[in-house]
């Protein structure tokens, strides 16, 4: 049986259309059949000054484990042009113009918490661009 998992996709840096499809496309390869696809919006930076987002959230079926999804997902963004993760300065988180980040939102409703990887994704129900597609979507993770 397939798993389930929801991800949120996000690009604000160079052709952010060309990024999110080219994301769409090896997503479909490298990971499984995407089942539904939220409407694409464009969004203010959130929590740092920069240039506006395009957000979309994919719903997938797939066989890889939430690890190896993880790794695929951070692979596809290394090809994709993604330089800097996200880091921690004074215990604020501090982010930086993407090409594109790929975020596992959920997986099977499956709790679970490791160096990596925290699952459900936290902070979900403060961010309205992964708010709105869900809702476009009828998905209600659990907020
Ligand atoms: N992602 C972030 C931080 N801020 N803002 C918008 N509008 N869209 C994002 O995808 C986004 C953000 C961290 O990954
Ligand atoms: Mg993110
Ligand atoms: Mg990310």
């Amino acid at each position: 049986m397939p798993h389930s998992a929801v991800i949120g996709l996000g690009s604000n840096l160079g052709n952010r259309q060309f990024y999110l499809q080219m994301a769409n496309c090896l997503i479909g390869w490298e990971v499984g059949a995407i089942v539904r696809r939220s409407t694409v919006i464009e969004t203010p930076a959130w929590g740092f000054e920069s240039d506006p987002f395009l957000n979309q959230v994919i719903v997938v079926e797939t066989e890889l484990s939430p690890m190896e999804l993880l790794d695929t997902l951070q692979s596809i963004e290394r090809r994709l042009g993604r330089t800097q993760k996200s880091t921690v300065v004074d215990g604020k988180p501090v982010y930086h113009a993407r090409t594109i980040d790929l975020d596992i939102l959920d997986y099977d409703r499956m709790k679970l918490q490791n160096d990596r990887l925290t699952l459900p994704h936290p902070h979900i129900a403060e961010r309205e661009f992964v708010m709105v597609p869900l809702r476009e979507l009828g998905i209600d993770i659990g907020y």
